[in-house]
């Protein structure tokens, strides 16, 4: 059955936040985030700030040498996460299955609304922009995965639609970094082999993406023809994955133990990318020869599912616990607060931002699926009403 699902982010969220209660705001390059001293990050940039490269995720006092003149606010996230609800709820009461993915994104199939996907978008666009004076960014097509990466093709205040049947076409000239599974590494990997764009993915044989980036690759090459069957699912799963080991003997090496931190990370690493899931909280578990037991836990900047980022998390950890030659009974590490990888595409990132062909392709799918022309009109005709018990749930 051929589905309709809507994405949609909003745009610049926590400065957008920033700018309704301070307008002189408005068109000044400023960030949400940590202090310069504090060797704190940007949690979000201003479009004005992005034209100076300054991005989410890289440290504040980067971000000043970039550009001097930066005003740098700290976060307020119970403001963030009121406006977050609000909008949430709208969406909610608006569409029969919605699924919120973080605090600024949200899928919603909407594939029995008479209306159809463009329109449906259009008009939850305008309203969001009239209720809460937020603009959004919206992706239409027939599955997750295209709906996401439409969404980030338009930013900011844009609405792609992607008709069905188009979606390998639509993908074709995007960078690899945009399909969720391929990290920096892989990009590197990939692009010297001369595959830099998803349609270079797509067109290569199972054979070949096997030997470059093992069994994952078959799993990339079926998302770079623009599949993915995952369906939306109202609630957001909020559990953990986790690994442990009970040695025979008690462990007191460090290099062994380090070594079985790191095969723990792998294996929870591994089971969360088979199911497509991602998250910010890495545990770690030790036991001491007299069966005490402790954890501590650790929130990351993103979520994760690399075994590299978990493995590093866990070391912090393991570090301030374990004093050299301190035998150990138990070992275990988790991660929590999952859902699914929803790291930032890499769409304009690094690499990527010096190369004008891509750009340029960029430009040119803009030009053809986003539809400017819907952006303009339409009222809110009609809404779908949930059933009231859910209404009642609120997302935090
Ligand atoms: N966020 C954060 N740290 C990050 C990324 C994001 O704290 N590394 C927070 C701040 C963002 C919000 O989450 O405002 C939403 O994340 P997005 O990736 O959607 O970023 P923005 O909404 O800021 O910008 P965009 O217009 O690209 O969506
Ligand atoms: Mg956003």
């Amino acid at each position: 059955m051929k589905r309709t699902i809507l994405h949609v982010d909003l745009d610049a969220f926590f400065c957008s936040v920033e700018e309704l209660r301070d307008p002189e705001l408005i068109g000044k390059p400023f960030v949400v985030g940590g202090s310069a001293e504090g060797r704190g990050v940007i949690s979000s940039a201003s479009y004005a700030a992005r034209k100076y490269g300054i991005r989410s995720a890289m440290p504040t006092a980067r971000a000043l040498t970039l550009c001097r003149d930066l005003i740098v606010l700290p976060a307020r996230h119970r403001i963030y996460g009121e406006h977050s609800r609000q909008v949430m709820k709208l969406l909610r009461d608006s569409a029969p299955v919605v699924e919120q993915i973080s605090i600024d994104e949200a899928f919603l199939d909407v594939s029995d609304d008479p209306r159809g996907g463009p329109q449906v978008a259009l008009e939850l666009k305008n309203e969001i922009r009239e209720r809460f004076k937020l603009t959004t960014s919206w992706g239409v097509a027939s599955n997750k995965l295209v709906a996401k990466i439409a969404t980030e093709v338009g930013k900011p205040d844009g609405l792609v639609v992607v008709p069905h049947g188009e979606e390998a076409a639509f993908l074709a000239p995007l960078p690899v970094g945009m399909l969720w599974g391929v990290g920096p590494k892989t990009q590197v990997r990939l692009a010297e082999h001369g595959v830099r764009t998803i349609g270079d993915l797509a067109g290569m044989s199972e054979s070949n993406l096997e030997r470059l980036i093992g069994e994952h690759g078959l799993d990339l090459a079926t998302k770079a023809k623009g599949t993915d069957e995952r369906p939306v699912t109202d609630e957001r799963e909020t559990h953990s994955m986790s690994s442990e080991r009970t040695f025979e003997l008690d462990i007191a090496d460090s290099n062994e133990l380090k070594s079985i931190l790191l095969q723990l990370c792998g294996n929870v690493g591994q089971r969360l990318r088979k199911e497509e899931l991602a998250g910010e909280t890495v545990k770690i578990k030790l036991r001491w020869p007299d069966f005490t037991t402790l954890t501590r836990q650790t929130k990351l900047e993103q979520p994760t599912n690399q075994d590299g980022e978990i493995y590093q998390a866990a070391m912090r950890l393991f570090k301030r616990v374990w004093r050299e030659g301190r035998p150990v009974r138990l070992l275990g590490v988790g991660v929590s607060d999952l859902g699914p990888p929803v790291r930032q595409l890499a769409l304009f990132s690094q690499a990527w931002e010096q190369d004008r062909r891509l750009l340029r392709a960029i430009d040119e799918i803009r030009a053809r699926y986003g539809s400017s022309a819907l952006q303009r009109g339409g009222a809110l005709k009609r809404k779908y009403k949930r059933r009231s018990s859910r209404e009642e749930n609120d997302v935090s």
